[in-house]
């Protein structure tokens, strides 16, 4: 599908240090690695509602990963997917009456919308699953052909017995697993299953449902099949970074690195699995299914997108937090501060606040960090301080190729 336009992202002077980042699968930050091309996959939308803060928060988080890559030097590999055929989705089109196609292109549409006001960084594929059944029913027929996989009237189940890791990437145990497996998708109880935590990775057709031919029959995907495929297909197996909120931890990033291992081969299918806190309202997360959503189409008419992206910038990525009116009030109160400050003739020189922002973002995003650093400098800036004409000049670069944030 057609991604969504670029940014200008500025050039900085120098370059910046590796980037730390907390590995889910590892329990603790540590350095990536990447090659001269650095490698990330960052799950998409079941686009069967609008964008909401949460989701914003989450790819914010992932586009300053791939902006602190690039100041360090690294080309960045981007691959998103979007869940256009899913159950939500079917549900949802089927409740209000309209054709799931539309609802999902529609939503898809206003997604890019969203993605670019926020000048989140597009990515280089945007798949959507409808487009790429035959590479998902390949993969499947990969992992059937080394014995992972079993029939169940018709569906075709993941046989956890197949992953020797299993649990590596969460970490958490066999009670909670059967818990969220539950929660988030899965059907522990269904009678006939090998184990309860066994994976739909096709599902036959039922009466009503969208399906395509495959060697399984007619049917359609399972939700974590799709992120392998599509991974595999653009970035390879060991690609960098895995990201996501921290509710696809268990069982979506789970599940697809065990289909990944067993498909190819290597461990770990992604180096690093990131995840992002979750943003809630009234004291429960954000999610389509409750409707407790702010929506970044509906803030974005009466606020500048800079200060939604301030606002989001202000909590750490990993952190889970609650949505108030008043945070985009302060936000506001300080982009507007930040313009007056680079818009200044002259200020203190910058090149500590460059210095001092990489090591802030380089180390597991510490975007709040990185806020009073440029605060301080405004501050001193707008009480006359500092003599340095491009001063102001290199600080609205900086905040625009490491923050995103267009002053
Ligand atoms: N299509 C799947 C991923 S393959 C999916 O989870 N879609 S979603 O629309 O439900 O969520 C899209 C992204 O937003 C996911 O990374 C999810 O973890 C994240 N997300 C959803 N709700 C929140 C929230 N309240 N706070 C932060 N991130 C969220
Ligand atoms: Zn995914």
């Amino acid at each position: 599908m057609r991604s969504w336009s670029a940014p200008k992202v500025p050039r900085l002077p120098g370059v910046g240090a590796p980037l730390r980042l907390f590995d889910t699968a590892a329990g603790e930050v540590g350095p990536t690695q990447p090659g001269p091309t650095a490698r990330l996959y960052v799950c998409g939308i079941t686009p069967y509602d609008a964008t909401h803060l949460g989701h914003a928060n989450t790819y914010l988080a992932f586009d300053l990963v791939n902006r602190l890559w690039r100041d360090a030097g690294h080309e960045v590999h981007f691959t998103q997917n979007a869940t256009d055929v899913d159950d939500p989705l079917l549900e949802r089109a089927e409740q209000t009456g309209q054709d799931w196609r539309e609802l999902a292109e529609r939503e898809i549409e206003l997604f890019r919308t969203d993605m670019e006001a926020l000048r989140i960084l597009p990515p280089r594929e945007y798949v959507g699953v409808t487009e790429v059944i035959d590479q998902v029913a390949e993969l499947i027929e990969l992992l059937r052909d080394k014995g992972a996989t079993y029939d169940l009237d018709g569906d075709v189940y993941f046989d956890v017995a197949a992953a020797p890791k299993f649990g590596a990437v969460s970490g958490y145990s066999e009670e909670r697993m059967l818990d969220l497996f539950g929660q988030r998708g899965g059907d522990p109880d269904r009678a006939g299953k090998k184990h309860p935590l066994d994976w739909l990775l096709w599902r036959a057709e039922r009466p009503g449902e969208p399906s395509w031919p495959s060697p399984f029959g007619q049917g359609r995907p399972g939700w974590h099949i799709e992120c392998t495929a599509i991974a595999l297909a653009n970035l390879g197996s060991g690609f960098d970074v895995a990201g996501g909120g921290s509710d696809l931890i268990f069982p979506h990033h789970e599940c697809g690195a065990h289909e990944g291992h067993v498909a190819g081969g290597e461990w770990p299918f992604a180096k690093a699995y990131v995840h992002a806190g979750m943003v809630a309202l009234d004291g429960e997360k954000m999610s389509k299914s409750k409707g407790n959503l702010v929506f970044v189409s509906r803030l974005r008419q009466e606020t500048d997108p800079m200060a939604i992206r301030l606002a989001l910038l202000a909590h750490h990525y990993r952190s889970d937090w609650e949505w108030t009116a008043d945070q985009m009030a302060s936000a506001e109160v300080r982009l507007a501060r930040w313009r007056s400050a680079v818009g200044l003739p002259a200020g203190p020189e910058a090149e500590t606040v460059l210095a001092e922002l990489r090591a802030r973002m380089t180390d597991d995003l510490d975007a709040p960090g990185a806020l009073a650093v440029v605060d301080a400098w405004a501050d001193r800036a707008l009480a006359g301080g500092g003599t340095d004409p491009g001063a102001p000049a290199l600080v609205r670069d900086i905040v625009d190729a490491l923050l995103g944030v267009e002053l």
